[in-house]
């Protein structure tokens, strides 16, 4: 069994460009710990504990999604405060994100998986363990989306990575 989750896939040049936010995240509040660059993403659907067969499954699901790409424009940070996340997010969610989402949770809940989260919150989530009250309005980061992935979070001498199993391009 693996731990699996649907994500969207950024590139290295675009994680590198988050940077500037986590760090401005990460004066927010004390104690915060930045995510890895490398472990930067937006969950699409958190699918939890995957066998092998189901792996199959959902790679063949998502191997039949077309969807076109599109451009993802990130303009706040706040903080879940239940989960001390401190992340990134956009205003106005794009119809094609949440179509993609939708499309994605309906495929893997006839697969057999639950999805866990009543209302889908799309973040990035640039540290953890940090807790504070403010809603903070960015300059606009605008990335243009054009794949996503089936990523394993493996957990390696005690450090967690994220690593796509499969990647899934948008058209
Ligand atoms: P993330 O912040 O790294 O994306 C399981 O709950 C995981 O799903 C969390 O660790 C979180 O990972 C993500 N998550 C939590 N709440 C969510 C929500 N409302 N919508 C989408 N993803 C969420």
């Amino acid at each position: 069994m693996q731990r699996l989750f649907f994500s969207l896939k950024f590139s290295n040049a675009q994680q590198q460009q988050l940077l500037p936010y986590q760090a401005q995240a990460l004066t927010l509040c004390d104690n915060a710990r930045a995510v890895d660059t490398d472990n930067l993403h937006l969950t699409l659907f958190f699918l939890g504990q995957v066998g092998t067969v189901q792996l199959q499954q959902l790679v063949s699901a998502a191997q039949s999604i077309k969807l076109p790409v599109f451009n993802l424009c990130l303009d706040y940070l706040a903080c879940f405060t239940k989960a001390k996340i401190l992340y990134l997010a956009p205003s106005n969610i794009p119809a094609e994100l949440l179509s993609l989402q939708q499309i994605l949770a309906t495929r893997c809940q006839t697969i057999g998986f639950i999805d866990i989260h009543p209302k889908y919150r799309p973040h990035i989530t640039l540290a953890r363990h940090g807790l504070t009250e403010s809603v903070i309005q960015v300059t606009p980061l605008c990335l243009r989306v054009v794949e996503f992935a089936l990523y394993c979070s493996e957990n390696i001498d005690g450090k967690v990575r994220y690593r796509p199993l499969h990647i899934f391009q948008l058209q």
